[in-house]
């Protein structure tokens, strides 16, 4: 629906065009489907209120406010930010420009990790899209803005029915002054397993066309091998290469010495070798203790020369400490989220560091009122998903327990709950950290973090202990993921496998020790192209060909979905997830100057063959539906 086709396009008007045409711009001959989308749109409508617990009488449909969104007043431009400084003068003069300031600077996280974190991922484009240019006009000295990567792709196909690249290319438009960031899983991309190398090259490269220009570049066993690849190609773009250590244990607790201080010096001055233009410390779960922060900081900045970005999550409650500390200590910039998407398993609170650096010549250089307003839209917005809140209310200590990634926490309670754990979610948290043990102390992030999830998950289903799985572990069927994590098909952890539990785990299957990359097959992506073409029936995008390269099925089932219902895209939130109240109208703009009318007249009763009729008005005229009743 964003790419214009060829019909509208200069040079075929113009008739200056040969038969190369098809090929260099293959996205002009992109035909969608045009007719009907009342209809399918109606279908959606029909089906999501006839299946929604708003229908079904278990809860009712909520009455939101409209979103109170900051005026923009007296900002008709955008001032220029960090983005015109990279597109001007390139990564290495950002770094360095990083490295000069005085006040910390703010990357921030409320497109991404905060919602990844805190709502399941679920926040939809459309929500993005109306604070997108206040939040760029408002705050142009932000070092950069996450919006990208992490969950953000599979869960926009798989849930939103969304597509991932039409986000970016039109927060891109709408937001031209600040570096856009995008967390990106090294040789795992946005995926769960490694790719071949050409789809690591192709997939950045495509993102940095599309608006991507930081790469924070991570590798879930803290593998330099397995970034190599990813640094190498967001280099070859021209674009920012920030390589991550991902922070686990505890460096001052002399009992875990398996990730002491000199493992992350070791690991940072490896990153700087391969080519990073910031180190960034990930700590994915929130373990970093304030004191430990500081002796980290000041040890990085001592031994490495590129600036450093500071990631965590304010689970235990004690994130600000932290990075007043770090601040201290010399860190460059640190991730933040707006006040209302803060705290608990998201990033600490961007408006409350602010008033924590008062009087400190560190503090970061933001209109605090600007940033107060955009949080009172975020609170308002947050209603909306309030069915995918994890119900985690208060500071959350037990994390240096379980250390159980903030990005991980809604979701493997979501997935507990999917296979009946819901209420032995207790269990899952102390098995997490069991299996953690087991597995020899792992880093545990995106998608060794999913591992160490899927073994809990089994061992509280199947009430296995420990001693069970050594016991009896030949006669168990182990998770797909954790056989292949044992295979080395997600890279080398630090200091190896467990090798009596890899035995047992792989019964007899090979393990590899080189980089998987090396050992898959290159994609051909010609061939993708032409299968793509048979099962859509249509010219595709070089952007679809590698969104059906990460993941295929879900890329093929988001196609059915649009088939059937259109793009649902422009629905508003509470109609997306809740269909529409009796007697309810709403306006739904499908286009650029073209809206819908549509009104719930009344739900007909069920069917002996499980369906309904739903009996709508489109712009006055009367509609009606036949819709599956699932509820
Ligand atoms: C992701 O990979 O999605 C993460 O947020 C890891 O922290
Ligand atoms: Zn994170």
């Amino acid at each position: 629906p964003f790419l214009e086709n060829v019909i509208l396009h200069n040079d075929f008007i113009n008739g200056s065009y040969n038969t190369t045409f098809i090929d260099s711009t293959p996205e002009l001959f992109v035909f969608p489907k045009r007719h009907d989308r009342g209809t399918k749109l109606l279908s959606y409508l029909g089906y999501t209120t006839v299946n929604s617990p708003a229908a079904t009488g278990v809860e009712k449909k909520p009455l939101y406010p409209e979103p109170r969104l900051p005026e923009v007043g007296k900002h008709s431009e955008f001032d220029h930010g960090t983005k015109q400084l990279l597109d001007e003068k390139g990564p290495e003069a950002v770094a360095a420009w990083l490295k000069e300031q005085r006040e910390v600077l703010l990357t921030d996280t409320t497109f991404r990790d905060a919602h990844q974190s805190l709502l399941a991922t679920r926040v939809r484009s459309k929500d993005l899209y109306k604070v997108a240019e206040p939040t760029a006009k408002l705050l142009p000295n932000l070092f950069s803005v996450e919006m990208w990567g992490g969950a953000t792709f599979d869960v926009s196909y798989r849930f939103l029915k969304e597509d991932p690249w039409e986000r970016l290319q039109v927060l891109r438009k709408k937001m031209p002054n600040v570096l856009f960031q995008m967390l990106l899983r090294a040789s795992n991309a946005v995926g769960y397993k490694n790719y071949p190398d050409n789809v690591i090259e192709d997939f950045v490269e495509k993102s940095a066309e599309a608006g991507i220009d930081v790469f924070r570049i991570f590798d879930s066993l803290n593998w330099i091998e397995g970034m190599k690849p990813a640094i190498e190609a967001v280099r070859k773009q021209n674009k920012i290469a920030e390589a991550s250590i991902c922070y686990t244990g505890d460096i001052l607790d002399p009992k875990r010495d398996k990730y002491d201080l000199d493992y992350y010096v070791r690991m940072a001055k490896e990153l700087e070798a391969c080519g990073a233009h910031i180190l960034g410390i990930k700590d994915m779960a929130g373990l970093l203790k304030p004191e430990a922060a500081y002796k980290l900081i000041k040890a990085l900045k001592e031994e490495v020369s590129i600036p450093i970005h500071l990631h965590t999550h304010d689970t235990s409650g004690n994130g600000i400490m932290m990075y007043a500390r770090a601040v201290e200590a010399g860190v460059d910039a640190v991730d933040v989220a707006a006040s209302s998407m803060a705290g608990n398993t998201s990033q600490p609170s961007a408006n409350s560091l602010y008033y924590a650096l008062e009087n400190n010549d560190r503090q970061p250089q933001v209109d605090i009122e600007s940033y107060n307003l955009l949080a009172r839209y975020w609170e308002d917005v947050r209603q909306y998903y309030n069915n995918f809140e994890s119900g985690m209310n208060a500071p959350h200590p037990e994390v240096y327990f379980h250390e159980m990634p903030g990005g991980q926490y809604s979701n493997l309670q979501q997935q507990a709950k999917a296979v009946g754990l819901g209420e032995r979610w207790d269990e899952v948290k102390e098995m997490y950290r069991t299996v953690n043990d087991m597995f020899g102390d792992v880093v545990k992030v995106t998608p060794s973090s999913k591992i160490v999830g899927d073994m809990a998950l089994f061992m509280v289903q199947n009430d296995l202990t420990v001693d069970d799985v050594y016991e009896k572990g030949e006669s168990l069927d182990f998770p797909d993921s954790v056989v292949e994590f044992f295979q080395g098909y997600i890279g080398q952890p630090y200091q190896g496998f467990p090798k009596q539990l890899q035995r047992i785990i792989l019964k007899g299957r090979q393990a590899i020790e080189t980089r998987p990359g090396v050992e898959l097959k290159p994609v051909n992506f010609e061939a993708l192209k032409e299968q793509l073409y048979e099962k859509l029936d249509r010219q595709v995008t070089p952007y679809e060909i590698i969104s059906y390269a990460l993941y295929p099925k879900v890329f093929l089932d988001y196609q059915k979905f649009v088939d059937q219902y259109g793009d649902i895209s422009v629905l508003d939130t509470p109609a997306f997830l809740h269909g529409l109240r009796l007697g309810e109208e709403i306006a739904v703009e499908i286009e650029q100057g073209k809206t819908l009318m549509v009104k719930l007249v009344s739900v007909g009763e069920a069917q002996k063959d499980g369906t309904r009729v739903v009996y709508f008005e489109l712009n006055g005229q009367p509609r009606e539906v036949i819709v599956r009743d699932e509820s």
